[in-house]
């Protein structure tokens, strides 16, 4: 199949899931286009299966706001023509759906019937778009869209709840590639570089935005460190950042502490990691917490949104009530003061990722395209 992927080529989970998936369909076989206005971060090669399409929004004085959604739809007109695509999936609701929609429209006055899937990730559902001046666009552009895919059973029903929703929704969770070198880095895993013999090390791995209560990371962390030598790891940038720093500085925190950046190569952090917090406010599904579960790392997080189909309480790690750092932080030391407990968890945290094999899950969506394709042929 010729297939064009519309994402955020950022760090966002969103874009990561994107992009991967797009790779896994290139090596099945299909021709994957990515449109999108930068190279994706997690695309580092592209090959005669992977294209990339840079989106361009030409600036001109009189525009406030530039028309990113009228760019976006041109291009896709074009790319569907040029490289004969037979299907868009477009990820993340905003604006990428309402593009869509309009590409394909301009595409069916030439004669040409593409089908559209759209996966919705999370905040362009329970956070962005449920805002009154997006709703009635977000609205009309999934149920407008020929097929929909939530990346978790939670998600689904908040679009349903949320939402005037006539389409049907079907459910495709994130995955990982357990055979990539999970948990591992290039060479054996140092430890030695970021902690004492006797120190746990916590990490964190966000964009620092203040539904990914970073504040809580940084309590619990402070609990867990009075009662058991231990480093946390932070991972990513964000609008928190700096209310995070004085926190840290305020409790006495900072030789404790180290703030990584952003990075596309997490797994060599995950390497040296005891612990993954996650104490969301919200989170559709949370790809970070499987990330470190793939790399044998448990999580201590919050049980909103789709974190529980994730997560599994007393396996994976455990999960608490937003905003409860007592009970995160006593779940991490119950996990983090016995070796043997510790090891236990770290198997369990990978046995439950494998439940998310890319393997199992890809299929899925190329199962999704095939039928969608079927559908609009015989429907002309
Ligand atoms: O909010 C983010 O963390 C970024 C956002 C995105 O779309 O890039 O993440 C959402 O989609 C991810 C991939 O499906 C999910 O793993 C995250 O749980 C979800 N974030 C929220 O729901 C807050």
């Amino acid at each position: 199949m010729n297939i064009a992927i519309v994402c955020y080529p950022t760090f966002g989970g969103s874009g990561v899931l994107a992009t991967e998936l797009g790779i896994a369909l290139a090596d099945m076989g299909h021709q994957v286009h990515f449109v999108t206005y930068k190279q994706p971060v997690k695309l580092a090669l592209l090959s005669h299966q992977v294209h990339f399409h840079e989106v361009v929004v030409p600036d001109y004085p009189l525009f406030r706001y530039q028309p990113y959604e009228l760019a976006l739809s041109s291009k896709l007109l074009n790319v569907v023509k040029d490289y004969n695509i037979e299907l868009l999936h477009v990820h993340y609701a905003i604006p990428h759906a309402y593009a869509g929609y309009m590409a394909q429209q301009m595409l069916r006055g030439e004669g040409i019937n593409i089908p559209m899937v759209t996966t919705l990730h999370g905040t362009d559902i329970t956070l962005v778009g449920n805002h009154p001046f997006y709703k009635p666009a977000v609205t009309f552009s999934i149920n407008n869209s020929d097929a929909v895919t939530s990346v978790s059973e939670s998600l689904k029903q908040d679009t349903i709840n949320q939402f005037n929703i006539n389409k049907s929704i079907e459910v495709i969770p994130n995955f990982i590639d357990l055979s990539k070198k999970m948990g591992q880095q290039d060479g054996p895993c140092e430890r030695s570089a970021m902690a004492a013999p006797d120190e746990r090390i916590i990490t964190h791995v966000s964009n620092l935005r203040p539904v990914k209560r970073l504040m809580d990371v940084i309590d619990i962390f402070n609990r867990i460190a009075h009662k058991c030598p231990a480093r946390l790891i932070i991972v990513g940038d964000g609008p928190d950042k700096d209310p995070a720093k004085a926190l840290i500085e305020q409790k006495g925190l900072k030789s404790k502490v180290q703030f990584m950046g952003n990075s596309d190569e997490v797994h060599k952090i995950l390497c040296l990691s005891d612990l993954f917090l996650l104490p969301s406010e919200i989170e559709s599904f949370g790809l970070a917490a499987l990330e470190a579960m793939a790399c044998r790392v448990p999580v201590i997080s919050t049980n909103v949104g789709g974190l529980p189909e994730v997560n599994l309480h007393g396996f994976s790690g455990y999960l608490s009530e937003v905003g409860d750092v007592d009970s995160m932080a006593q779940n991490a030391l119950s996990i983090l003061k016995n070796e043997a407990i510790l090891d236990q968890f770290k198997d369990q945290a990978r046995a439950q990722a494998s439940n998310f094999s890319i393997d199992l899950v890809v299929p899925k969506y190329e199962a999704l395209y095939k039928r969608t394709i079927a559908e609009t042929v015989a429907s002309v």
